[in-house]
């Protein structure tokens, strides 16, 4: 008997999981000022975007200068605050930016994040590296065990879902049990966002757990492809100005509620809308609020 690959299971579901990555570490602010970069302007991005969709956010922090930081004060603040503003599922950014000592990204799993992200390899980024040791996942992946924060697998490329199916296999499941995988397409030194790539790597996943969820974002110009793709394949999605700062040809996106209405409406279109945050609580295994 020829078996469902569990992609194909997956393209069942009924409504869509939407993130929004608001900030990033790559844009500047002077080049973007829709940016949200202060504690102020990240909390009204989020509630601007759970009006219209979204149910998680991931984190990444400015500080006083507009640059990265992943200073333990300011993400215990954040999470604070996004939790009393928001009913959204509070996810940090364990990647920082690309020149993040990997003591600094551990140490943001001390502000109890609901989620936090977890990169399955190391990858060219652009002109730079994004580096993430064997060792270090491991120590990521187990410390989230460890303190009940679920991770969301980052995979920038194929081989990525390879080690995630090692790292469960020796060291067990997440936290809550539930695996999901945040498919990072478009990256200069990745794989490309591309419909190709994607089924490939749905081809990959029907080797991890059974339940395993996927999102899927498209860096740049290989936002809509990778988002349409990824409804097509009963996949969720993640869009925001951490990915794309360009709404259309010549268009500058005017704030990351403008992405996640657009990929909200895509959702309905496809018949799938936005998942609400206690269902998305449910699905990732999420157990409490702060
Ligand atoms: N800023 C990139 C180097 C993550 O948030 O976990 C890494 C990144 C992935 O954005
Ligand atoms: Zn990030």
């Amino acid at each position: 008997m020829v078996s469902r690959a569990a992609w194909q299971d997956r393209a069942v579901m009924t409504t869509t999981l939407i993130t929004v990555a608001p900030t990033g570490a790559e844009s500047r602010k002077s080049d973007v000022p829709a940016l949200p970069v202060t504690l102020a302007e990240l909390v009204a991005t989020g509630k601007e975007c759970e009006a219209v969709g979204a149910s998680v956010i991931h984190v990444h922090l400015r500080d006083d200068d507009t640059n990265p930081t992943l200073d333990l004060g300011r993400l215990k603040e954040a999470v604070a605050a996004l939790r009393a503003e928001t009913n959204l599922i509070v996810q940090l950014s364990s990647g920082g930016a690309v020149t993040d000592p990997e003591e600094d990204r551990l140490r943001v799993l001390d502000a109890e994040p609901d989620m936090a992200s977890c990169t399955m390899g190391t990858v060219n980024f652009g002109d730079d590296v994004f580096l993430n040791r064997w060792g270090f996942v491991v120590e990521l992946h187990t410390r989230m065990q460890e303190r009940g924060i679920v991770p969301e697998y980052e995979i920038f490329d194929l081989g990525q879902l390879t080690s995630l199916h090692r790292l469960l296999g020796k060291h067990g499941l997440p936290s809550g049990g539930h695996v999901h995988v945040d498919f990072v397409m478009g990256v200069p030194g990745g794989m490309p966002g591309t419909v190709p790539a994607l089924a490939a790597g749905l081809q990959a996943l029907a080797d991890l757990p059974s339940g395993t969820t996927f999102s899927a974002t498209g860096i740049g110009r290989s936002t809509l492809p990778v988002l349409l793709a990824s409804l097509a394949a009963g996949g969720h999605l993640r869009v925001g100005m951490e990915d794309t700062v360009t709404y259309a040809k010549g268009q500058p996106v005017e704030s990351n509620a403008q992405l996640v209405a657009r990929a909200s409406g895509f959702a309905r279109l496809a018949q799938r809308p936005p998942m609400s945050a206690a269902d998305a609580r449910e699905l990732l295994g999420i157990k409490h609020n702060g």
